[in-house]
């Protein structure tokens, strides 16, 4: 059975557990401590040696690390991944804007916020990461003005990716009153058949009912 070492607090962990509930897909949920180093371990380090959850170990024993690249593995073949190269490249396009835009920001800020005591330096970077996390809510604000979701004419892992830490930006100090094209989206995805919330986190074996 595949294994996905995830924290229940993380929103890249929350991307696969998303996706895996849709697909209606078996697995094993293992939480990792990462507020205690529990991801920097000797033994973690050698699934993953960028030490950091979430990571999916498959069934032959290999271990497959960064939350968008486990969601285009798990969504092949699956309507949440196009064929058509075109779709698939746009996909592509919105998980790179996720990774390089939004969540360095927008979960930074959040994480920063909720889940550590913050550092001198964090407190004075603050607000350049909440400038950044507010751009990259008006390119998605811009995009869903003239489209439903963002990498096809469906819902995709890019809709995944993106929604897992959009709809707690709340707690990075976001408005998201401010994005109405933001909101209708995040109550598209959620009204999805398949959802399943962040929280909570399921716990071992998760078998989802076909
Ligand atoms: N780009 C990575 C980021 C993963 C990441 O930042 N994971 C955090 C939790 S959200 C983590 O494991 N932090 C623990 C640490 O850095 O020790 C992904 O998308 O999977």
């Amino acid at each position: 059975m595949m294994r996905l070492y995830d924290n229940h607090l993380s929103g890249n962990g929350y991307k696969p557990r998303l996706l895996l509930a849709h697909l209606v897909r078996s697995y094993e949920r293992v939480e990792i401590d990462i507020l205690k180093g529990g991801s920097r371990t000797p033994e973690f380090l050698a699934m993953n040696p960028n030490g950091r959850i979430p990571v999916l170990r498959l069934e032959d024993g290999t271990c497959l690390a960064e939350s968008n690249a486990i969601l285009w593995y798990l969504a092949e073949g699956t309507p949440f991944l196009p064929a058509d190269p075109l779709a698939r490249a746009l996909t592509l396009q919105w998980m790179f804007f996720e990774q390089y835009s939004h969540e360095p920001n927008i979960a930074v800020a959040r994480h920063w916020l909720r889940h550590v005591e913050m550092t001198e330096a964090q407190r004075a970077q603050l607000p350049s990461r909440q400038a950044g996390g507010r751009a990259a809510l008006a390119v998605m604000e811009r995009h869903l003005g003239h489209r439903p979701w963002f990498g096809a004419a469906a819902m995709t892992v890019a809709d995944v990716a993106l929604y897992a830490y959009t709809h707690v930006a709340g707690e990075g100090g976001f408005d998201l009153s401010d994005y109405p094209n933001v909101t209708a989206w995040l109550a598209r995805v959620a009204a999805q058949p398949g959802h399943v919330p962040m929280h909570p986190a399921p716990e071992g074996v998760v078998s989802p009912r076909v």
